[in-house]
């Protein structure tokens, strides 16, 4: 099913004259270019044409020495944890010696094991995308999802390095989650994919704990968190239908079916399931009455576990109707699924189902934060690296202002992205280990969906600027970096669109009674006093002042009650909030001279106006935050 969409590199099948060097296209072959192709033209024809090829031939060989040398040098990259700059110093800033001198350590060997043995793995996973058997030699219906031995070689490892257990482990305390999001992040781009089960696996976890781990959970909670790769398990989070991902209160048509053993059977169609190879999986469901009958909407929803398969392997009353066709997170298989009786515990109280499934995605939302980190961190480390081997114009890219400037523009965004991560993880941290304080709370219930929609963004318009600047080397499906862009663009889509998680901070905003807002002003302008006393940052400190006074403005103008006004505004009002928020971070006197830059272009340092575009800004600010430095094209 995959052939007709593998690139011709990956194909089995491949044009003869393409192979010679000589492009032919598809229409044109029958012009006997191509070496050894039988044809119907006359003899005469053809000895011309073998005169003709013998000419092209001792062309070739200029053309090939010519084509020897054109080649470039490939970029390359390091230990991802050592060649990390701003994640080290954030560490070293924050973190207690004691943990950090543990935390360096091990992180070192994981930079190692990512550089020698991870992205290699990673790199398989795309080459061999899953495959789905329906049926076997004998006719029998097995639904089989056939992954590769890296895929499983991914959850191995994942294991290993307690990529979830870390976070459950607490041995570091609340500094647990922010260590466990560190390594998350320094694998994502190179798991091949697998951060997307690990993401939903983090999730339940999450969803289990905070139902106090019932007994009937606990052994379902020991292998999510387990750091033994035969214990281990992964799950799902399967939540869309074929009505729709977004309005889950009206487009999920499952039925559970309650059985005389308390347990329940689902019923239903569920259209887009991750990491269908998981081993478990939380699903939302309506119950019926005795008469067949489901509350409708939202309150008619509840939360369910369920195996996917018995310990034979056989399904649990499920049936793969078929594996999506995604445009990428192609090394993931993500299915059709019909749930035909599934045997599956309820685990939330009866219509309580997206309350309880909330802490799971708002887990999932920091995984996808994680992602588009990471996903900006890759691009431009292989970028900055391109740019001391490239020449072009006689000299380095590294030595063409121009070119500096747009790295600088991109490494301004990783930056801001990659410290409201740090800030959402180390809040959660808190949080989990009771010692955040209520502001505190309010304050992560609102960066989550603030970062993940911002976020999401910025990993697309990065990559897409990051692949420009490979020129057209980028845009080549064998270096890799076409990988990286596809995989980023789902990033603002799945975990909740853009819109949809404007609304969502629309949402904790009217939860909260406004309360949420006078935490984020003032934490904002808290910092902001300390960045306004150092001379160097006073000026961008005064700006972001202003953007803060804008928005309140806006706030006083527009009342917190007037919905249809505020669904409006969601968007640009949002994407404020997160641009203010990571301006306050990297105006942080802890986060100047993190050297961002990097080792080969520390002599080429941001200019230090560099763009006072202001037409990408939400309109909302625009006029007020006229040197608001990282509106990339695309972020609108
Ligand atoms: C690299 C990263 C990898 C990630 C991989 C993941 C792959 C998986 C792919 C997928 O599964 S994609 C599908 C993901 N689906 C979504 O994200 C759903 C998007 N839709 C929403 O988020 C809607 O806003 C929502 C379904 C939540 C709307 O539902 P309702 O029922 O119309 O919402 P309602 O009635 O406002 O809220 C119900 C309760 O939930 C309320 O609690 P109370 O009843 O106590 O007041 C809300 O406060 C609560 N709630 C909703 N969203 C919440 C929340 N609580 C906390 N946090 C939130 N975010």
């Amino acid at each position: 099913m995959f052939a007709c969409r593998l690139p011709w590199w990956r194909s089995s099948v491949t044009c003869k004259s393409w192979q010679s060097g000589h492009f032919v296209p598809w229409g044109s072959c029958q012009m006997l270019t191509v070496k050894g192709v039988n044809t119907t033209v006359g003899q005469e024809q053809q000895a011309g044409m073998k005169e003709k090829q013998m000419l092209e031939d001792s062309e070739m060989h200029l053309t090939r020495r010519d084509a020897e040398a054109l080649f470039q040098e490939q970029p390359k990259t390091g230990n991802p944890y050592l060649e990390d700059t701003l994640l080290q110093s954030y560490l070293k800033t924050h973190l207690p010696l004691k943990v950090l001198e543990e935390m360096h350590q091990n992180l070192e060997r994981f930079g190692k094991r990512l550089l020698n043995e991870i992205q290699p793995l990673g790199w398989e996973c795309e080459l061999n995308p899953p495959v789905f058997r329906q049926f076997d030699a004998w006719g029998r219906r097995v639904d089989h999802i056939h992954t590769c031995l890296a895929w499983r070689r991914m959850k191995e490892i994942s294991a290993e390095e307690g990529l979830i257990a870390e976070a459950y482990e607490r041995r570091y305390t609340h500094w647990s989650r922010l260590y466990q999001a560190v390594k998350l992040y320094l694998f994502s781009s190179s798991s091949g994919g697998f951060s997307c089960p690990l993401a939903m696996t983090d999730g339940a976890a999450k969803v289990i704990e905070s139902l106090g781990i019932p007994g009937s959970l606990k052994n379902a909670f020991d292998r999510l968190t387990s750091r033994d790769p035969e214990m281990f398990w992964t799950s799902g989070q399967w939540m869309t239908e074929r009505r729709g991902g977004s309005d889950v209160a009206n487009g999920t048509e499952t039925v559970a079916r309650k059985q005389p053993d308390g347990s329940y059977r689902l019923y239903g169609f569920k259209w887009f399931t991750s990491a269908a190879d998981s081993d478990m999986a939380l699903t939302l469901a309506r119950i019926a009455d005795a008469e067949g009958q489901c509350t409708q909407g939202s309150r008619g929803l509840s939360l369910f576990f369920l195996r996917v398969r018995d310990e034979q392997g056989k399904l649990n009353n499920i049936q793969v109707q078929r594996l999506k066709d995604k445009l990428g997170t192609r090394q993931m298989a993500t299915a059709e699924l019909w749930l035909q009786g599934a045997r599956a515990e309820l685990i939330s109280a009866e219509g309580r189902g997206v309350a309880a499934i909330a802490n799971m995605l708002n887990i999932t939302r920091i995984h996808n934060v994680i992602g588009a980190v990471a996903a900006m961190r890759r691009m431009i480390s292989l970028s900055r690296d391109y740019a001391c081997k490239r020449v072009a114009f006689g000299k380095l890219l590294k030595n063409h202002p121009l070119h500096v400037q747009t790295m600088a523009r991109m490494e301004v965004q990783v930056r801001g992205a990659f410290l409201l991560l740090m800030d959402i993880v180390r809040l959660l941290g808190l949080t989990e280990t009771n010692l955040a304080s209520e502001q505190e709370q309010l304050l992560l219930r609102l960066l989550i969906p603030v970062a993940k929609l911002y976020t999401g963004k910025q990993a697309s318009a990065v990559a897409i600027e990051a692949m420009e600047s490979f020129g057209g080397q980028g845009y080549m499906e064998d270096t890799g970096l076409p990988v990286i862009l596809r995989d980023a663009l789902v990033l603002s889509i799945w975990e909740g669109t853009t819109n949809v998680l404007s609304l969502d901070v629309l949402r904790s905003l009217a939860k909260s009674q406004g309360q949420v807002m006078a935490v984020f002003l003032s934490t904002v302008k808290k910092k902001l006093e300390l960045a306004s006393g150092i001379k160097e940052l006073s000026p961008a400190a005064q700006r972001a002042q202003e953007a803060i006074g804008s928005l309140q403005q806006f706030m006083t103008n527009m009342g917190i009650g007037r919905a249809l006004s505020m669904e409006l505004a969601a968007r640009d009002f949002s994407y404020s909030l997160a641009r203010i928020y990571t301006g306050r971070a990297t105006r942080e006197p802890q986060s100047r001279g993190m050297g961002w830059v990097g080792r080969d272009l520390k002599a080429h340092p941001v200019p230090p106006c560099h763009g006072r575009d202001t037409s990408h800004c939400p309109r909302l600010l625009q006029p007020q935050c006229p040197a608001w430095p990282w509106a990339l094209p695309g972020i609108q």
